[in-house]
């Protein structure tokens, strides 16, 4: 601190037994208010939350002095999705205290098991990119960047998916609804927020570029933060969520006396619907308008809390770009380069120049896709009401940013069209893709293969405008969650190998592994671990779907969003053929197999709906025929989410990696499950590639186009010619049009055949017959054991490089420029 006054003392929480027993009997007294005698499972599960989150506090404080103290440059680290995972489990690993609480609750006659059943996941996300978000904040701390993400508190989380004869239902996730030990609220924090309304000129500015703006509305921010503490650290950094409010004077008093209820409540109702829902939907567009006043919510709310830090200990603009560096986490909350602009021109009469050269050199953005149809735009109609003087900025952004390509390219008008903010084809609308990369000073796709497909054709004309903005950074995914909490029995086995428990840490001590891929006895070892696993995800398979899985078979699992460019209806049709050949010859000789599936479909996403029922009705007449069901089951896992996701991915044998070469970013499921244990079968896509490039040809199961021979069979695909010329393929596909799979209709899952033979966008047929090939070669590496263990024990020890911690460092390296600070024990 830089003043002497001493810093009062908080008697500081202990690291014994006793002093852990002591402070849970306090917590249930002081905290939840009952007794021993009266506590409930829940009252437990909040004591012991709210114990061990004590532990973590007083880190905290630590670290929010240290950095205090160092004025250190912070990442701010913006994302419209978080799928942090559950707390419990977590912070008692972070903190060391399940071995105190472990035997403390057995005494009070209960378990850590027992009381975890009453943690909530907050599903703040819908897949791949929310739990990158969290994955990246558990790097950060562990690696003691100053961090802070900033998101939204969404009341209700990632839809609950069910199944009603056999077809997805969706139930909300109230996830707050007994409470939340891990969040703080920080209601002094609040801001306020303005939306529609009209600008107007202001008197004394001769440049014409400032201007004022009166809302129409106002809605308040008011944040809670989750602590994130860093493994083996004492940093604990904060992702702050902010949640809408209605300012105080919406309450309509005179109304509601005179009964009109409704009418009294409107403006509240209106302002929090804002942060009421996450927008399940990764695909489709819906429910326009509130999803932009939800991405300008946070960054608003998200920027006045970085200005408001920055001013803690810093004065003045100039050094701004130094003390804060703000990721964007894909387009959503772009508006955050807008609305700096606007504070910086409007409201603190900074002059445009200087304000522009701090904006761009204080953002950078991460681009998440390849597919057009997911690359934002917004109406100019919509954002002319809904931030009239956004859109303002953003003509004078682009005016500007289009005289620099016009003094590049002088003359090239098609460049100046393509590579605008705005295009004017059709309805006018506002690229958001390109405001980031404006506005940004690096740029970074998210595998090698991503990185140089957004620089050769999504972003192509920007790459060639600025070379040096593109980088790649392959993500990562955190070792904690997915292997030491995931697979404790693993992690042992794992630890007593590498002689410590480094690699937790230092996930490249994993390489160590390699060299006992021809121990006989390591191997036996391995196996048990993994057959062990697999009875654990029997018990949760047959207690949710009432299938009972041998734990003998080969797990074969497909787990991530439903979307038409993974191809799940590629691992149908492989299924429905081994389907058909078993019911052909009872007597082949196939090798046991359990395929699961598991993931959600976007509500509005009728397509892969239709195949979540297909993939249950083939599931049904699979494990219901008395021949096939011997050899072959099959499950799709309801609800897939951060929590299931430990149990599946421990017992992974193959890890599906199916998508069409060229449309996955990166994917990082493929990741989990290499470092599990698990072997790829998978196309050359995303990260897939990288993956296959470290563990080695022979240790990944590869088929199917590439990239470019993708794009070139795109020209001329013929899906029919497929159909008609491969026996098994046809079979496959009439078991679909016949009925087979619906007890005769032939007009249910008419739609999915007519997808495959009409367009078959995503080029199923055309790799259908390289993946049952290549599957039969997996069928014959699993019949050799100990070959295959040899195979899963080099996936997990040369996929070290997947660590997030590795891909924190590049971001530090290549983009964020960033120092660690220590916080002292
Ligand atoms: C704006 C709205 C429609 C929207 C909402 C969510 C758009 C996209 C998304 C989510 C995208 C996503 O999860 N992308 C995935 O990001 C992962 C982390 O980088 C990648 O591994 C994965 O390939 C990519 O599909």
């Amino acid at each position: 601190m830089t003043d002497a006054r001493p810093r009062p003392t908080m008697r500081s929480v202990g690291s014994t037994l006793e002093e852990f027993e002591r402070d849970l009997i306090s917590n249930l007294y002081y905290q939840r208010g009952t007794t021993l005698e009266s506590a409930s499972g829940s009252d437990g599960y909040h004591t012991l939350a709210l114990t061990v989150r004590d532990r973590l506090i007083e880190r905290y404080a630590r670290t929010a002095a240290a950095h205090y103290e160092a004025n250190p440059r912070f990442v701010y680290y913006l994302s419209a999705e978080y799928l942090l995972g559950r707390q419990l489990r977590q912070n008692l690993l972070y903190t060391d205290t399940e071995k105190l609480a472990r035997p403390i609750a057995a005494q009070l006659g209960t378990s850590i098991e027992e009381l975890e059943r009453y943690d909530v996941e907050p599903g703040l996300g819908n897949g791949g990119l929310g739990r990158l978000a969290a994955c990246l904040l558990d790097s950060m701390a562990t690696l003691d960047i100053p961090a802070v993400g900033y998101g939204i508190r969404y009341e209700f989380g990632i839809f609950k998916q069910g199944f009603r004869d056999g077809a997805q239902v969706e139930r909300p996730d109230d996830w707050t609804f007994y409470g939340n030990p891990w969040e703080f609220p920080a209601p002094d924090d609040r801001q306020k927020v303005g939306f529609y309304g009209a600008t107007a000129p202001v008197l004394d500015d001769p440049s014409g570029l400032r201007r004022q703006w009166s809302p129409g509305e106002i809605v308040r921010g008011e944040p809670s933060h989750m602590l994130v503490p860093g493994y083996g650290t004492q940093t604990v950094n904060i992702v702050r969520l902010w949640r809408a409010r209605a300012s105080r004077e919406s309450f309509d008093l005179s109304r509601f006396g005179a009964g009109q209820y409704k009418e009294a409540v409107e403006d509240i109702t209106r302002a929090e619907n804002i942060s009421k829902v996450l927008y399940p939907d990764d695909s489709t567009e819906q429910g326009r308008e509130l999803r932009l006043k939800q991405q300008y919510f946070l960054v608003a709310c998200s920027l006045r809390d970085i200005i408001r830090r920055y001013r803690l200990r810093n004065d003045g603009w100039d050094a701004f770009p130094a003390k804060v560096v703000v990721q964007l986490n894909d387009t959503h909350p772009v508006m955050a380069v807008v609305e700096l602009m606007r504070l910086l021109v409007d409201e603190y009469r900074v002059d445009w120049d200087r304000a522009w050269s701090i904006t761009r050199r204080t953002f950078n953005y991460t681009c998440h896709t390849l597919l057009p149809e997911a690359l934002e735009t917004w109406p100019v109609a919509l954002l002319e009401r809904l931030l009239p003087r956004h859109m303002e900025l953003i003509y004078s952004i682009n005016y500007f940013f289009l005289q620099e390509v016009e003094a590049t390219f002088p003359g090239d008008g098609d460049r100046v069209r393509r590579l605008s903010i705005i295009s004017e084809d059709g309805e006018r609308r506002v690229r958001m893709a390109h405001l980031a990369v404006v506005a940004s000073s690096a740029v970074n796709g998210v595998a090698e293969l991503h990185t140089r497909l957004l620089t050769e054709t999504t972003l192509r004309d920007f790459a060639e405008l600025w070379p040096q903005k593109f980088h790649n950074v392959t993500n990562g995914v955190t070792p904690r969650r997915f292997v030491r909490m995931a697979n404790p029995r693993l992690s042992e086995l794992i630890t007593t190998t590498t002689g410590s428990e480094r690699w937790i840490t230092d996930l490249d001590q994993l390489d160590a592994l390699a060299g006992k891929a021809d121990d006989q006895e390591f191997l036996d070892r391995w196996r048990a671990v993994k057959r062990a696993n697999k009875v654990d995800l029997a018990a949760l398979v047959e207690q949710s779907t009432g299938v009972v899985m041998d734990p003998d078979s080969l797990c074969d699992v497909m787990i991530k969003r439903f979307h038409e460019y993974k191809r799940q209806h590629l691992k149908l049709l492989h299924v429905i053929t081994l389907f058909n050949r078993l019911r052909e010859d009872p007597d082949l000789d196939v090798v046991p197999r359990t395929v699961l599936f598991g993931g959600k479909a976007a509500p509005g996403y009728h397509s892969m709906k239709l195949l979540i029922r297909l993939v249950n009705a083939v599931a049904e007449a699979v494990n219901t025929d008395p021949v096939v069901s011997r050899h072959l089951k099959v499950v799709l896992q309801p609800d897939y989410n951060v929590s299931r996701a430990l149990v599946v991915i421990p017992a992974a044998d193959l890890s599906e990696q199916i998508s069409l070469a060229g449309k996955e970013a990166s994917g990082t499921g493929n990741m989990k499950l290499a470092l599990n244990g698990a072997v790829t079968i998978g196309t050359l896509d995303g990260a897939n590639i990288e993956i296959r490039d470290r563990v080695g040809a022979e240790n990944f199961f590869l088929f199917g186009l590439d990239a470019q021979q993708a794009e070139e069979q795109r020209r001329h695909h013929n899906p029919r010619a497929y159909y008609e010329t491969d026996p098994d393929l046809r079979a496959a596909i009439d078991a679909i049009a016949n009925g087979v799979f619906a007890k005769g209709d032939r007009t249910l899952f008419a739609p999915v055949v007519d997808a495959m033979l009409g367009r078959d966008e995503y080029l199923a047929l055309a790799d259908y017959r390289a993946y049952m090939e290549c599957q039969e070669r997996v069928e014959r590496a699993w019949r050799d054991q100990d070959a295959w263990a040899r195979m899963s024990v080099l996936n997990a020890a040369r996929c070290g490089f997947f660590s997030s911690d590795r891909t924190v460092r590049d971001y530090c390296d290549l983009i964020w420029r960033v120092d660690p600070v220590r916080v002292t024990g």
